[in-house]
């Protein structure tokens, strides 16, 4: 190697270990969870059942790399060993007991001590512990809207606020520009937010209004289907106050990528005056709803089976 060439490989090495080192810092002073440039692995985990899937994908790798080497190790020797100059004369054996044995008895040891941390998580993940409370999560296209009915049926939407978008007006992308400020994340952030206490285990009912969609939320370890006419169930008990995001994953048509999933964890004092104020801000505006719908209908008098 020349000494032009060992500098580069120098320079190179500097900048691959920077990148690196300021992911890892990044990695342990975030408390907003989304991915991230140049993320290797999953998003810090907020949940135990998020710990956990970490920690079962880990073993996988480790098991997974293991069973390639020794894979390419039999196969590298086996054609250095076997070839037609080294072994001019094949075995014409057909039959070994002993390996036959051995490579079906292995393999299955492995899915044996695979099959136990993975059943554990499994229920782990999906048999919901006696919650705290309920939030129900409904997709629409393209849109997700939530409801909360253990505190007084909050209900709002939340749809993306996307500063790019041609109809968006310029007083509207001021306003959210103030509000978000640098923190503003394209395609993750929503106008309304899912606000939810910290260390509290919490119900979500997920289904839908129209096609598929999915609720997902990685911090969280949670992916559950949203099916029109289904109520799916999953829960989470997040463990520190932060911004956590997700997004839908479930193809759902033209805007899929146009649905995220903003998740607020909050002290519980920060949650209880949020409900408080939430609670103030829909009454008015359901009522008015109301009136307006009633108006516009008129089902007594301008149906046409009224007559
Ligand atoms: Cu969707």
């Amino acid at each position: 190697m020349s000494f032009r060439c060992a500098l580069r490989m120098q320079k190179i090495f500097k900048v691959f270990s920077a990148v690196f080192l300021a992911n890892l810092f990044w990695a342990s002073c975030a408390f907003a969870s989304s991915a991230k440039d140049w993320q290797m692995g999953f998003q810090d985990a907020a949940t135990a059942v998020m710990r956990d899937i970490t920690s079962f994908h880990n073993l996988l790798l480790i098991i997974i790399i293991l069973i390639t080497v020794f894979v390419l190790a039999i196969l590298v020797y086996i054609m250095w060993r076997f070839s037609a100059a080294r072994n001019p004369v094949p075995s014409t054996t057909t039959h070994h007991t002993a390996l036959e044995m051995i490579w079906t008895v292995v393999p299955v040891i492995i899915l044996v001590v695979i099959v136990v941390p993975s059943f554990k998580l499994l229920y782990f993940s999906d048999v919901v512990p006696k919650a705290d409370m309920t939030i129900k999560a409904t997709g629409y296209q393209w849109y997700w809207s939530y409801e909360y009915p253990d505190h007084g049926n909050i209900s709002f939407d939340a749809n993306a606020v996307d500063l790019r978008d041609p109809e968006m007006s310029a007083e509207d992308k001021k306003k959210w520009r103030t509000k978000f400020g640098e923190d503003y994340k394209r395609l993750l952030d929503t106008d309304n937010n899912v606000v939810v206490p910290v260390n509290t285990t919490v119900r979500v009912q997920i289904t839908a209004g129209d096609v598929l969609h999915a609720w997902a939320v990685p911090a969280f370890g949670i992916k559950t289907d949203a099916v029109p006419g289904r109520l799916n169930e999953t829960w989470f008990k997040a463990e520190k106050v932060g911004t956590y995001y997700g997004q839908c994953s479930e193809l759902c048509g033209a805007r899929h990528g146009f649905m995220p999933i903003r998740v607020d964890v909050v002290t519980k004092a920060d949650f209880e005056s949020w409900v408080k104020r939430q609670t103030a801000r829909n009454n008015l505006p359901m009522k008015k709803q109301f009136a307006t719908f009633m108006n516009k209908t008129n089902f007594a008098t301008k149906g046409e089976d009224a007559k």
